[in-house]
């Protein structure tokens, strides 16, 4: 999972950290021969206290660009040792950037991220790296993998919606309706949630909102007897609405929580289907209406999502097939396209390969876990 863009963040840190010593190792060059790229405003001493450097490509000389009087020091091998560059501070410059952030950014649209969620990740970590001022001898690795950090977290920090509260906290029975085109995974990840909503203690009951494919309610008839909960379904062809609406009546009867609605795959160019979508809507008024897509499908599931919230306003997103995606970009764009968080990521076929998404667990599958 995610091992593709795990190696790009892996690439853009190694190539900022070894630019940042090859520049830092000019500067003790410079000093050793009396061209010194640092210029010391105050005399490097042994505390580690009050070192004081600016960078003379930035500033200027001091003495034009400093009003209070300093000593200077002379930059030579006996009096720059080890332990007095570990005092310097040097500032990341945005030209020493250039490259890399454009190869990030490069690498961020490969590993299917959507453009304008790329561009504000780079920013953050520009803004982030370019000014900041850091020790010799520094960790820039360290700082890097910071800035991406914190670029990827804020595009993923939409609104807080979280699945487990709203069936918790909402009148029953909850609502919920499962839209997308075909073949995604909509029909198993209603199996896998009514699975953890099971376990959970809720009861539920599936409603088998596909009249239109062939075999889609013998399919999900057989999803309802292996889980031990009700069905209730129509015949091939006939309303959707009528079968979601006579679900939640029957969850109404018999005191069911929540209600599972299953729908058939459209293509969001399809008039038609996405009509039916809008009577869905009118007839049912669901608590909560989840967009499924695959990881797999990159950009053009951030892409569906939104065309699918302009006809039935999603809340929420579940990436299926995670398991089979070593780019990772879907996830990180489709909660920032579509202003709505993901809520489970699937991760296999079977009823347990579902996780609840967690931006922190990102975060450790994209950094804290050894290369794939
Ligand atoms: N590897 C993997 N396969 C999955 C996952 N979720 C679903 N699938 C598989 O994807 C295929 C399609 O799943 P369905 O649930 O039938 O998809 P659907 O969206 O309901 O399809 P339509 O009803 O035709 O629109 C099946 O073979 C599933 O087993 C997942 O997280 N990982
Ligand atoms: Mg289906």
């Amino acid at each position: 999972m995610f091992e593709s863009l795990r190696k790009k963040l892996n690439t853009f840190k190694e190539r900022v950290s070894t630019k940042e010593s090859e520049l830092n190792n000019e500067g003790i060059e410079d000093a050793e021969s009396q061209e010194p790229a640092y210029e010391v405003l105050e005399e490097v001493s042994c505390e580690p206290t009050t070192p004081k450097v600016i960078d003379a490509e930035e500033g200027g000389h001091a003495s034009e660009s400093v009003e209070q009087p300093k000593q200077h020091v002379e930059l030579s091998n006996d009096k720059i040792t080890a332990s007095d560059k570990s005092f310097f501070e040097r500032k990341i410059k945005e030209k020493d950037l250039e490259d890399s952030l454009w190869d990030l950014e490069i690498a961020l649209l490969e590993s299917d991220v959507a453009v304008s969620v790329s561009e504000e990740i780079v920013a953050t970590v520009k803004e982030e790296l370019v000014g900041t001022k850091r020790k010799w001898r520094q960790d820039v690795g360290a700082l890097v993998e910071q800035a991406l950090r914190d670029g990827i977290l804020k595009v993923l920090d939409v609104n807080g919606l979280d699945f487990d509260e709203i069936i918790k906290n909402t009148p029953k029975p909850v609502t919920v309706v499962f839209t997308g085109i075909n073949g995604t995974g909509k029909t198993t990840t209603i199996a896998k949630v009514a699975y953890r909503l099971k376990n959970q203690g809720y009861s539920v009951v599936l409603a088998a909102g596909d009249t239109y494919r062939a075999g889609a309610i013998e399919q999900i008839e057989r999803h309802a007897e292996n889980l031990g909960v009700k069905l209730v379904k129509h015949k091939q062809g006939a309303d959707p609405a009528a079968v979601i609406y006579d679900a939640v009546q029957y969850a109404r009867a018999k005191h069911k929580d929540v209600v599972l609605a299953d729908t058939a795959g459209r293509i969001h160019t399809n008039v038609n289907l996405m009509n039916q979508l809008k009577k869905i809507e009118r007839v049912i008024d669901a608590d909560l209406v989840v967009f499924v897509d695959e990881a797999l499908a990159g950009n053009d599931a951030v892409e569906r999502a939104l065309h699918f919230n302009t006809t039935m306003a999603i809340d929420g997103s579940i990436l299926t097939k995670v398991d089979a995606d070593s780019k990772g970009g879907t996830a990180i764009s489709i909660a920032h396209a579509t202003s709505k968080p993901i809520l489970f990521l699937g991760i296999g076929q079977n009823y347990e390969d579902m996780i609840k998404f967690d931006p922190q667990w990102l975060m450790t599958r994209l950094f804290d876990e050894a290369d794939a």
